[in-house]
């Protein structure tokens, strides 16, 4: 089963990595889509390499459709910070926000008052609570939270010999697309692998939260091995999280294994260097393009955002599934094999 994920997701990764460089998409009259567009693309955070991949993908989406989209927020994932950019982008009258919620609650009265202002809103990467799923017309997402969570598991326990504890360095406690992924780790672990379970003996006390700031989650790696010093696995499922901990784990040449999900560009050397085995992660410049088009559309009322609706970015038609969810598609595994192929694109 594993192979065949793995299988899969290379072809599709190789299809992905094409289809963030090379698609010629319709011009802007072709797709109804109004030109002179202003779109706010507000990530969880601005200094990271993750989010400067997504923004590629919106400005991509954005020249294509000859609207004019700022790439602004904050260096910290907080949601207050968010809030802060979100009414800057109210009081400019822009016609659409594109946010990845670093706090899924937080800046949902923001959202609220987005539309009522007429903006559009549509979360790409990390949503909002799902009960203040109506504050967005969408969110793109990369693919099904449990395909990604129990991916993660299989890869540490691959790693660890299929036994022994694991633990979390996740992003901020506040996070949905981290916590919902977690959620998905928590019973597949025990249930899947018997001579495996969580530090502390229960995923709560499993998590521990470096708040996708580098120093931080350095401190919580460490504070992972000091608490739990026989820890077999640690998962981090952020790309600063995971960065953090490979970076680490071959400064003090430690024996836990580490996996996650991390941008390749990043992890190329640690994965060539046998410090990580595995990680995997979606093309994040598809996530940011795709979330344009789906404001570009939705500003055009050619997408309501409705369960069963569907809309076009370049080439490929997305379709919302319930909890108003459009996916990405199979997420990629990387491995020291493969990462040259992926590590330039981003
Ligand atoms: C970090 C952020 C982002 C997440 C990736 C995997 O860059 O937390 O939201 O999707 O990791």
């Amino acid at each position: 089963m594993q192979k065949k994920f793995t299988r899969i997701a290379v072809a599709t990764a190789i299809v992905g990595a094409l289809f963030a460089t090379s698609v010629v998409a319709p011009a802007s009259a072709a797709t109804g889509i109004k030109t002179g567009l202003r779109i706010a693309v507000i990530p969880k955070q601005v200094n990271s390499g993750y989010f400067e991949a997504w923004n590629k993908g919106a400005q991509k989406a954005c020249k294509e459709l000859q609207a004019k989209c700022d790439f602004i927020g904050g260096t910290k994932a907080t949601g207050a910070v968010q809030v802060q950019f979100i009414n800057k982008a109210i009081q400019k009258k822009y016609d659409a926000i594109i946010v990845a919620a670093a706090d899924q609650n937080a800046i949902v009265p923001s959202l609220k008052k987005a539309q009522k202002a007429g903006i559009i809103v549509i979360t790409s990467d990390a949503d909002v609570a799902a009960a203040s799923a109506s504050a967005r017309t969408v969110t793109i997402a990369p693919s099904e939270a449990s395909r990604i969570g129990t991916a993660e598991v299989d890869w540490a326990a691959e790693a660890a010999g299929k036994k022994g504890t694991v633990a979390i360095l996740s992003a901020a406690a506040t996070a949905a697309n981290q916590n919902i992924w977690i959620a998905a780790m928590g019973p597949y672990l025990t249930s899947k692998y018997p001579n495996m379970k969580w530090v502390g003996g229960s995923l709560d006390k499993a998590i521990f939260y470096g708040d996708d700031d580098t120093t931080k989650s350095t401190a919580q790696f460490n504070a992972i091995l000091s608490q739990y010093p026989d820890v077999a696995a640690i998962i981090a499922p952020t790309t600063v999280g995971v960065l953090a901990a490979a970076a680490e784990k071959k400064k003090k040449n430690l024996s836990v294994k580490v996996t996650g999900l991390g941008l390749p560009s990043e992890m190329a050397p640690y994965l060539k260097d046998g410090t990580v085995e595995k990680v995997g992660l979606w093309n994040p410049i598809d996530l940011g393009y795709v979330a344009i088009y789906a404001a570009g559309h939705a500003k055009a009322k050619t997408f309501t955002g409705k369960t069963g609706s569907s809309f076009k970015a370049g080439t490929k038609t997305y379709k919302v599934v319930a909890g108003g969810i459009a996916y990405l598609g199979d997420p990629f595994t990387f491995t020291k094999s493969n990462i040259a192929t992926f590590e330039k694109v981003y």
